[in-house]
């Protein structure tokens, strides 16, 4: 009778830990989900549509989860550079964004195969240039 309850309580203990555990991994899972990058590409104009999340990295026509030739605009965080070409592996004809633009251009709409992710070095800001003091006149 004590022993099995002393065993029953262990089997809670025991429950309750794998409990824990799984929610916890659930738990990481849902935090590492690749919903967040530098960029982001969107199947319409306007940063409307289905859209996707992107990383510094390559990626080829068959990573591309809005589709192949379906890039229309596009959103570039600061000291980002993206790529894009018009046919997949990286060849044909390219346009290079480093700031958000609601419409890639006629040249490039829907015509998007792959992309390259860079990280560009951040603009440094220019030191303002002190004004010089003139010269002071000398008093007598
Ligand atoms: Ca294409």
């Amino acid at each position: 009778m004590r022993r099995s309850k002393v065993l029953q309580s262990v089997f809670s203990v025991v429950a309750c830990v794998c409990g824990l555990t799984m929610a916890g991994e659930a738990f990481a899972a849902r935090r590492v989900a690749p919903d967040s990058g530098e960029v982001k590409i969107y199947q319409s104009r306007n940063f409307t549509g289905r859209k996707q999340f992107l990383k510094v990295g390559k990626y080829r026509a068959e990573e591309l989860r809005i589709g192949n030739d379906r890039l229309s605009s596009i959103q570039v965080a600061k000291g980002y550079k993206v790529t894009l070409f018009e046919h997949d592996d990286f060849i044909g004809r390219r346009k290079v964004f480093t700031e958000n633009t609601s419409s890639v251009g006629s040249d490039f709409d829907d015509r998007t195969s792959s992309i390259i992710v860079e990280r560009v070095a951040q603009p440094r800001k220019q030191p303002q240039p002190r004004p010089q003091p003139r010269p002071g006149r000398s008093r007598r």
